[in-house]
Formats: C-alpha cells, sequence, structure tokens
C-alpha cells in the first residue's frame, strides 16, 4: 500500500494534475483519496491534466529500422522456425517509446513478415484488417476469400476484416513484405474475434484477377451490392501507382508540403481503400524538400525507391530502400529526396476523420 507521502511525491501521479490545485493542502487529503480508493472512487483533480491533455502526447517516438540491418534477423528467424509453427513469421517492429507492447505507434502495429520457398502460412481470419506492403521476392500470394493474388515489390495488398486469408511462396527466393494491421484499434474497443481454418489452405473459388476485373477498371458490375467498407481491390499493383506518379510529375506543380501524394480510393465510395488504416504513395523529386507538416494521425513510413532525409521532430534519419520509419501523432516533419524517392505510407487517420477529432498543420512553405 503507498503511503501518504508516496502519493504526493510520485512524478507520474502529479504530471495531471490540475495546476490551480494546492500541493500544500494534498497530504491533508490522503486519507480522504485512500477511503475513496477502497470504494473504487478517484479524484479527478489529481489525473485531469494528464487525461485532457494541452495536445497530443505520443508515447511512440520518431524512429528508423534500416532494411539492412533487419533483414538477417528475418533470415536467421527462419533458420529457427517454420512459418507454420510460427502461424506467421514476423518480426514486430517495436517503438522504441513502447516496447514490448507490439506497436510501431500506439494505434498501429507494423511487422515484416517472410516465407520461404515452398512454405504456406495456414488460413485464418480475424477482425483486425491487414495491410501488405511487398519488399521483396516474387510469385508469392496471398489468397483472400477464395482469390489469390501474386505480389511483387511496390503492391499494396489488403486483407479485409473476417476474410480467409493464407499466404503461399511458390518461387526459390525468400518474400518479405511490411505487414500494417489495426488490432491495437479494434482491442481498444474490445471487439477481436480470431478462427483458424480446418485446412491449410482455404479453397479458391475465383479465379486470379477476378477483383481487378470487377473493380479494378472504373467499372463495376451493374447491381453489385457492397457491404463492406473495405475495397473490393485487393491488390494494387506498384506498376500502375508508379506509372501514375510518374505521369503526375510531368504536368502537376508538386505541391509544397507533400510534393506527390496520391491517396489509394475505394472505387465503390471513392473514400479510404480501409476502413481502419488510410494508405498514400508519395514522390518526392530529386532535390525536393517537403515544407514542415503535422497532422494528428500517426504514420508509417516505407521507403521503395531512392534516398533521402527526414526532419522528424528534433531528429534527423536519413534513409534508402526498404528502410522503414515512424512519424508520431502531431510530430512536424520534412523530407528531403537526394533521388527521386517514392514512399508508401499507412496511419490512422481515416479513424480520426470519422471521428471528427483529424487535425493538420502546414509550417512555413
Ligand atoms: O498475415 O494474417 O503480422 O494475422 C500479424 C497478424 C500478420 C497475417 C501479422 C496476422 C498476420
Amino acid at each position: 500500500m503507498k503511503s501518504d507521502g508516496d502519493v504526493h511525491h510520485e512524478a507520474s501521479a502529479l504530471a495531471g494534475i490540475v495546476s490551480s490545485v494546492n500541493l500544500a493542502a494534498e497530504p491533508g487529503r490522503m486519507d480522504f483519496y485512500e477511503r475513496a480508493r477502497g470504494r473504487n472512487l478517484a479524484p479527478l483533480w489529481r489525473v485531469l491534466h494528464g487525461l485532457v491533455t494541452e495536445q497530443p502526447a505520443p508515447r511512440a517516438i520518431p524512429a528508423l529500422w534500416r532494411y539492412a540491418e533487419v533483414r538477417p534477423y528475418l533470415m536467421e528467424a527462419c533458420k529457427l522456425i517454420s512459418t507454420e509453427e510460427a502461424e506467421r513469421r514476423v518480426m514486430v517492429l517495436e517503438n522504441p517509446g513502447l516496447p514490448g507492447e507490439s506497436r510501431i505507434t500506439q494505434s498501429l502495429f507494423a511487422g515484416l513478415q517472410i516465407i520461404l520457398p515452398g512454405e504456406i502460412a495456414p488460413a485464418h481470419k480475424h477482425v483486425a484488417s491487414a495491410l501488405r506492403f511487398i519488399i521483396e521476392g516474387h510469385n508469392a500470394y496471398t489468397a483472400v476469400a477464395g482469390e489469390r493474388t501474386m505480389m511483387e515489390p511496390g503492391d499494396f495488398v489488403i486483407t479485409p476484416s473476417m476474410t480467409w486469408h493464407d499466404h503461399g511462396n511458390e518461387s526459390d527466393a525468400p518474400m518479405v513484405w511490411l505487414d500494417g494491421l489495426d488490432m491495437h484499434i479494434v482491442n481498444l474497443l474490445c471487439a477481436s474475434f480470431r478462427e483458424g481454418y480446418p485446412g491449410k489452405v482455404h479453397p479458391l473459388d475465383r479465379p486470379e484477377g477476378a477483383a481487378m476485373a470487377e473493380a479494378g477498371q472504373n467499372l463495376l458490375p451493374v447491381d453489385a451490392k457492397y457491404s463492406s467498407q473495405t475495397s473490393p481491390i485487393f491488390n494494387y499493383p506498384y506498376r500502375r501507382t508508379r506509372e501514375a506518379l510518374d505521369q503526375l510529375a510531368r504536368f502537376r506543380a508538386a505541391d509544397p508540403h507533400h510534393a506527390y501524394k496520391m491517396k489509394y480510393i475505394n472505387p465503390v465510395n471513392g473514400g479510404w481503400a480501409m476502413p481502419t488504416m488510410s494508405t498514400w504513395m508519395q514522390l518526392i523529386p530529386k532535390g525536393f524538400n517537403t515544407a514542415a507538416y503535422r497532422s494528428t494521425d500517426s504514420a508509417v513510413f516505407t521507403v521503395v525507391e531512392g534516398s533521402g532525409r527526414s526532419k522528424i521532430g528534433a531528429e534527423s534519419f536519413d534513409w534508402g530502400p526498404h528502410d522503414i520509419f515512424v512519424v508520431p501523432s502531431w510530430v512536424a516533419h520534412e523530407h528531403a529526396a537526394s533521388s527521386d524517392a517514392v514512399l508508401f505510407i499507412y496511419s490512422d487517420r481515416v479513424v480520426q476523420e470519422k471521428l471528427d477529432i483529424w487535425r493538420e498543420e502546414k509550417g512555413n512553405q
């Protein structure tokens, strides 16, 4: 049990205390606080300003993972455990401000998944949605709800909530992708369910390319009804994304804060491709410096091509292909590209927009 003095002097307890509270009078209130605690009651004035903060107070900090430093750990994991034993052989990117929590930001998960030739990550489904961003390898597939898609570097692949999915590698080289999941949002709301499929793979009942034919050509089947808020396109191929960015950069001026930043959309409603995670691809031309920008969403950046440097808060990070870095909520950042740079980004912006709490601030241009 805490003594009066302990409660009074604990820095973490005082961090949220309302500034009008007379600290000298607090010892005389400790007996009341103790008795209230016995009835599951607590004084708000000791914690109010830590709960309702003046501005976002992320516990996540800016950080970068160099792919060249991470890859050997992925290869070592392959020697130690099979995909089948692990269910998903993933090394989690843990924010140094949130060790042991499997979080890259307070709301988002990121991990690097590796599948070796011939391996299958068995079918399961869960409420949490997943995105895959392909880093290296060819001819590996994800099957989602009975349809396979082959994955290539730079492709953005979606596994919607509660759809069966398994992954397999039919090539002769490892495949690595970045997994982004929303399970921390799902768990905040205590809405998680998960089920394993009785077999290793879920049967296929649609040909490869079906989703793209139905929804990926600015056409939709005339009477189709969509009940899901997730895009029916579940692979946005890099070839097409890159081509669009390349062409855009020829006829549009770069935005001072975003250069060329395109959001992935759901063709059914024009909104974000996923209901819980926003996704973009950004092109920053060689020599371009983006102006300082911050927003309340926390974002994960993966370098697809090119190199550069980002100032994130007080720190600067140099990056190159396949490196991953994180910008916590409300931390001002700016990017400088030393060669034409392409960045894939995901964040919790879509959730904040639905809740009417998203904000942005554009710095000096
Ligand atoms: O591939 O289904 O990184 O369920 C974490 C949880 C990947 C997956 C992760 C998952 C998956």
